[in-house]
Order: C-alpha cells, then sequence, then structure tokens
C-alpha cells in the first residue's frame, strides 16, 4: 500500500495532490479535466481511487488467490494448519516429504502462530519463484 502512495505522492508531502493525480492519471492514459480532479480529490477517498485505476488487474488476482486459499482452507476457519496444506498437496499429487512440508509451511507461516494465514497465503504466491526453490539439486 505505501508503495502504490508514493507512486502517487510524488513530492512525498504526505499527502496527494492535484497535479500529482492528474499526473498519474495521464500517465495511465486518462485525460482527467481539473474539475474532475478536484472532485476526485475531495470525494474519493485514496482506497477507491487505487482500486480503479491502479490496481483492477491485482484485484483479479487476489480473487484466484482466495480461491485457491479456500480449496486449502478446508475447514473454513480462515487460515490454513499444517494438516490443511499437507492433505491438499497430496491430493493434487504433490510428491513432498513431512521435512518439505514442513519447510514450505514455515516459510509461509512468517509469524510463526502455526496457521497460514490468507495475508501469509498471499505473500507466500506472490514472492518470486527465484526466492523459493533455491534448493540445489544433488544428483
Ligand atoms: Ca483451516
Ligand atoms: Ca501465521
Amino acid at each position: 500500500m505505501r508503495e502504490a502512495f508514493d507512486i502517487f505522492d510524488q513530492n512525498s508531502s504526505g499527502y496527494i495532490e492535484s497535479f500529482e493525480l492528474r499526473n498519474v492519471l495521464q500517465a495511465m492514459g486518462q485525460n482527467p479535466t481539473q474539475k474532475e480532479i478536484d472532485s476526485i480529490i475531495q470525494e474519493a477517498d485514496f482506497a477507491r481511487i487505487m482500486k480503479s485505476y491502479v490496481f483492477k488487474n491485482s484485484t483479479e488476482i487476489d480473487n484466484e488467490l482466495l480461491t485457491a486459499f479456500q480449496v486449502f482452507d478446508r475447514d473454513k476457519n480462515g487460515f490454513i494448519s499444517r494438516q490443511e496444506l499437507e492433505f491438499v498437496l497430496k491430493s493434487i499429487g504433490e510428491q513432498l516429504t513431512t521435512e518439505e512440508i514442513d519447510e514450505l509451511f514455515r516459510s509461509a507461516d512468517a509469524n510463526e502462530d502455526g496457521k497460514i494465514s490468507y495475508k501469509e497465503f498471499v505473500v507466500l504466491f506472490s514472492q518470486p519463484a527465484s526466492a523459493k526453490g533455491q534448493k540445489q539439486q544433488q544428483t
């Protein structure tokens, strides 16, 4: 969120000013009038601006991740337990050892409370592939 805010807040004033909003909208191919800018500034909160202009695509990604999360969260308590992770991985045919599942679970469970929240799940799947799977294949 902070990063996205900085895209708008080009002079780092901590506020999004109308010329900054205009610059960003123009960079995205929008051509708003000053009146439109003013009314956006006045009426729209920042979250709504971001949602409609910046994160259109990431919202779609979020929906996919949420669907995936719900597949893992079999008892629908809002968290993925170690058992749920293992069950789903095995049911989709992943041949993982107990150690590998432990490792995956630990890397996902950022706050180490023994369960994977949706936030942690998103982080796990948003990581660049290079951050995971760097294990050397020894033959
Ligand atoms: Ca669960
Ligand atoms: Ca956790």
